[in-house]
């Protein structure tokens, strides 16, 4: 149920995010109560001049301090246990959630869908489909909320931050940018519109068809001259990039560390800050010479290689393995919705996973 003054329910976890709240409220008003109405009655009763009872006052109840000390307690683990569930399903996405790509910069959204459609303050997502967010901002800090999703994060130059819901009323709904990002921070607004599946898998075809993430970031690889380090036998001794994504990273001085999009990114941006155990510090950064765009689109292929996702994709049998530098890159299809391809977390409206693909993350936000 939707509460009164709270924005709507538009994604599954939303109302778990608002029973914690009401917790919250309670809880403090029943305190509030307790301890400021004894108070007042207090003053009330003990004021100047009036005439009561001010001898044998009782100096101590042990009984009563032990009391008013370990029930809070429990409350207080109580609530903290209830925000740090929803806490952590929030921070935890399923593994086969659909990825959109996010950018703040001033003063707008840009996204950019899986399967190539590009929007500026709008997001058209589909209804029960499990939803990630990779977000970057192009210069200052940016926050994405959409309170109909009880969703905030904030958005970071330089750093990748996600956020994941899953859709659960199709509709229109308010998104902001939840800090203050510069002159036209206020107008740095869009709509956020939930479709039915169909609907949504429709709409992808309609208008430009750009290029996706994928095949962009195949593109880019070869442009950019990766493959002359990192593909086939080349002259310069390089990591191998498949199956890196997920991996442990053994690093020089004898740490680790894993490779996940930070990583990746840090590996393209400062490939210094930490070198691969066994290779040489050779690697070039690319910093200035990639959009943040174009930077997702080249981590996104990345993590394709040698997953098994890029067969999925892009290929088909014969192109899973080895880096050929995204020659079938080309033929990406819109598959995430497809019913005859393994789906992406696909979650009914009652919170269950569907047939299609298990949400491992638990109860989405
Ligand atoms: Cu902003």
């Amino acid at each position: 149920m939707t509460f009164p003054l709270f924005p709507e329910q538009a994604s599954l976890g939303a109302r778990e995010v608002d029973y914690v709240m009401l917790w919250l409220i309670g809880i403090s008003c029943f305190f509030l109560l307790v301890t400021a109405g004894p108070i007042a009655f207090f003053c009330f009763r003990y004021r100047r001049g009036n005439q009561v009872n001010r001898v044998h006052i009782r100096k101590g109840a042990l009984a009563l301090e032990f009391t008013w000390t370990i029930i809070p307690i429990f409350v207080a683990l109580g609530l903290f246990g209830l925000g740090a569930s929803a806490y952590f399903r929030q921070r935890h996405p399923p593994e086969e959630a659909m990825e959109l790509h996010v950018v703040g910069k001033q003063w707008m959204w840009k996204i950019q869908h899986p399967e190539g459609k590009r929007e500026i303050n709008e997001l058209h997502l589909p209804e029960g489909v499990a939803v990630k967010l990779l977000m970057t901002s192009e210069d200052v800090i940016h926050s994405f909320f959409v309170p109909s999703f009880r969703v905030k994060q904030d958005v970071l130059p330089g750093r990748y931050t996600t956020i994941w819901m899953v859709p659960s009323k199709p509709g229109s709904y308010h998104l902001f940018c939840a800090e203050f990002c510069g002159t036209s921070h206020s107008r740095m607004i869009g709509r956020v519109t939930i479709m039915p599946r169909a609907e949504y898998q429709a709409w992808l075809l309609t208008g430009e068809q750009g290029e996706s993430p994928v095949a962009a970031g195949a593109r880019l690889f070869r442009e950019l001259g990766c493959t002359g380090c990192h593909v086939g036998s080349p002259a310069v001794h390089a990591p191998n990039l498949n199956g890196l994504f997920g991996s442990v990273v053994p690093l020089e001085g004898g740490t680790t560390t894993l490779a996940d999009e930070r990583y990746l990114r840090d590996s393209i941006m400062l490939p210094n800050l930490q070198i691969v155990h066994g290779y040489e510090a050779l690697m070039p950064s690319y910093q200035g010479k990639v959009s943040e765009e174009e930077l997702m689109a080249v981590i996104t292929y990345l993590k394709t290689l040698g997953s098994g996702k890029r067969g999925e994709r892009i290929g088909g049998p014969g192109s899973a393995g080895a880096v050929e530098a995204g020659g079938e890159a080309a033929r990406v299809q819109p598959l995430h919705l497809d019913m005859r391809t393994p789906a992406p977390a696909v979650v009914q409206p009652d919170g269950a996973p569907a047939a299609g693909g298990p949400a491992k993350g638990g109860t989405p936000p």
